[in-house]
């Protein structure tokens, strides 16, 4: 007898849109897994964008650097290691205190705070850092499909503001 064929998510396709997005996907200084990476690498490329992944143990200054050379439409910041909030909030102050980079759409998710996927309590805090949008594990990954998906994402549309993470 066989096996029950696995479930297949097939992702809406994008409306509107002028054509695939460049995102840049990331994590921060501290944090060396890289499968959270390839896992949005894929995620991303589903909805026909064209990634750019620059890996694990990025230096603020190197994301800065990154950014300019690549250009992107979107950063996605990764982090796992429980570091994330403190990384991030550096990070984004660092990315917004550059005058080209400070209107970037950037979005960070993961495990952000040292109580894995139970910790949901630093969203407020890194919205107001100056993220676009925050994606903590305990809220489900569905969230950010639908963020890739949504009309209202600026970074993936060119146009209208990000959809509130709050
Ligand atoms: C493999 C692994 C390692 C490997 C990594 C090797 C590698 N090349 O990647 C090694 C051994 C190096 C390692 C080291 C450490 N690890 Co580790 N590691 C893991 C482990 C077992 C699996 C991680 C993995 O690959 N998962 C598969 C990927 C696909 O999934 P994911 O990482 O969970 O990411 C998912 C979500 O978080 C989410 N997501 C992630 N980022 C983003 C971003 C956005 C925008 C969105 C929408 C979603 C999203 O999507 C992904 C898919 O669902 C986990 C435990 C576990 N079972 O998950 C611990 C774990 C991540 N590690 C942990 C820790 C603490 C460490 C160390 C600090 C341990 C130590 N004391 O040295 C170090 C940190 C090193 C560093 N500098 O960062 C903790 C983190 C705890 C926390 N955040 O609360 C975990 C959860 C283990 C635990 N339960 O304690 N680790």
């Amino acid at each position: 007898m066989s096996a029950a064929a696995p479930a297949v998510i097939t992702p809406d396709p994008l409306p509107d849109t002028t054509g695939p997005r460049r995102v840049l996907v990331s994590s921060v200084s501290s944090d060396s897994h890289t499968w959270n990476l390839v896992f949005l690498q894929l995620l991303i490329e589903e909805y026909g964008h064209t990634v750019i992944n620059i890996g694990a143990c990025v230096p603020d200054d190197l994301l800065v650097a990154e950014c300019r050379r690549h250009r992107p439409d979107m950063v996605v910041i990764s982090s796992v290691n429980g570091h994330g909030y403190l990384d991030g909030r550096r990070l984004i102050a660092r990315l917004r205190a550059e005058p080209d980079l400070a209107g970037l759409p950037v979005v960070i998710g993961g495990k952000l705070g040292t109580r894995g996927a139970e910790d949901g309590g630093h969203t407020r805090a890194l919205i107001e850092a100056g993220f676009d949008a925050v994606f903590e594990d305990s809220t489900g990954i569905g969230e950010f499909r639908r963020y890739l998906a949504a009309p209202g994402t600026r970074a993936l549309r060119g146009a209208g503001s990000a959809v509130p993470a709050l």
